[in-house]
C-alpha cells in the first residue's frame, strides 16, 4: 500500500494515513487503501484499532480538493459513496476504533474521526468542516455525525460559519475526550487501547453494537430490546463464565488470566 501503513502490537492495531505531502487528504486510492485495511485486520488477534496520520501536523485535511475538484457530477456521486462505505465501514466495524487526532481533522478528516468510537487529540489539534467555503456541503456524514456528538446548535454554528475550532474547545463542546502534547497522543491511545484491549472482547464488541444500535432505534424501548438481546448472547461466552467465577472465587492470590474471546 503507498498511502496506509498497518503495524499490529499485541491486541492492538494502529492504521496511518501516510501522505504527509499532502496534510493526509482522502483521495480515492487512500479510501481504497483504508477499505482494504480494514478488510484484512486480524479479528481473532485484534481488539482494539487506533487511526491516526503520519507527522505531526495534520490528521487528515480533508477529502482531496484537487481530485475533487475535476469531477462531475456521476463522479462525485461515486467518490462520496467510496467514502460514505469506508466511513460506515469504520463506524459499524466489530472492535472499537480510537482516533488519535495529530493536527488538522478538516472536512473528511474531522468526518472520518466521527466514525471511530472515541476521539483525543495533540494539543495542535485543529477542527473544522469548512466544506461551505468551497461551495459544497459536507459529504461523509458530517451534517449528521458532528449534530450527534455536540448537539444540533453547536453543530449548525461549525458548519454554516465554517470556523475552526482548536484542542481545548473541541474538549469543551465534547467532539474530544482528551487532550495531549503531541508526543504523548500516541502512547495515550496505545493505553487506551490497551485497556480497552484487557476486557472481555465479545461483551466490548457487544457494547459498540448496542450503543450504535441503540442510537438509531426509534424509542427507548426499542433500545434497551437491543440491548437485552447482546447481554443474554454475553451467557453463551466462555468468558462470562470466567469473569464471573473470577470474581466470586475469593482467592486473593490468583492472577486474572487473558479473555479468550470465546
Ligand atoms: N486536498 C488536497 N491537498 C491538500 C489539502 C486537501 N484537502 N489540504 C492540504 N493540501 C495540500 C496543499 O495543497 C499543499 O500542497 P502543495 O502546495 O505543497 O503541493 C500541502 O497540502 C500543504 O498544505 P498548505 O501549504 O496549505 O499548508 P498550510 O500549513 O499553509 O495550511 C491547511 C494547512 C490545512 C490550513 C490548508 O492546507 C487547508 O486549508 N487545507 C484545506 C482544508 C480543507 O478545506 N479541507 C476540507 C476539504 S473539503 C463528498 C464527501 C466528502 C467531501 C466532499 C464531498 N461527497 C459525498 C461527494 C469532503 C470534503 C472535504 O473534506
Amino acid at each position: 500500500m503507498e498511502f496506509i501503513t498497518y503495524e499490529v502490537t499485541g491486541p492492538v492495531g494502529t492504521i496511518t494515513i501516510n501522505r504527509p505531502k499532502a496534510l493526509n487528504a482522502l483521495n480515492s486510492q487512500v479510501l481504497e487503501e483504508l477499505d482494504a485495511v480494514l478488510d484484512s485486520v486480524d479479528l481473532d488477534a485484534v481488539r482494539c484499532l487506533i487511526l491516526t496520520g503520519a507527522g505531526e501536523k495534520s490528521f487528515v485535511a480533508g477529502a482531496d480538493i484537487g481530485e475533487m475538484s475535476t469531477l462531475s457530477k456521476a463522479e462525485g456521486e461515486a467518490f462520496g459513496k467510496k467514502g460514505n462505505d469506508v466511513f460506515l465501514k469504520l463506524e459499524s466495524f466489530p472492535i472499537p476504533v480510537i482516533a488519535a487526532v495529530n493536527g488538522f481533522a478538516l472536512g473528511g478528516g474531522c468526518e472520518i474521526s466521527m466514525s471511530c468510537d472515541i476521539r483525543i487529540c495533540s494539543e495542535n489539534a485543529v477542527f473544522g468542516q469548512p466544506e461551505v467555503g468551497l461551495g459544497i456541503t459536507p459529504g461523509f456524514g458530517g451534517t449528521q455525525r458532528l449534530a450527534r456528538l455536540v448537539g444540533p446548535g453547536m453543530a449548525k454554528q461549525m458548519i454554516y460559519s465554517a470556523r475552526n475550532i482548536k484542542a481545548d474547545e473541541a474538549l469543551r463542546i465534547g467532539l474530544v475526550n482528551a487532550v495531549y502534547p503531541i508526543e504523548e497522543l500516541l502512547p495515550a491511545a496505545q493505553k487506551l487501547a490497551a485497556a480497552i484491549a484487557k476486557n472481555a472482547p465479545i461483551a466490548v464488541r457487544g457494547c459498540k453494537k448496542a450503543i450504535n444500535e441503540g442510537l438509531e432505534a426509534s424509542s427507548m424501548a426499542e433500545a434497551v430490546a437491543i440491548e437485552e438481546k447482546i447481554f443474554g448472547d454475553c451467557f453463551e461466552t466462555e468468558d462470562q463464565r470466567y469473569g464471573m467465577a473470577f470474581f466470586l472465587d475469593k482467592n486473593k492470590d490468583k492472577v486474572k488470566e487473558p479473555f479468550k474471546n470465546k
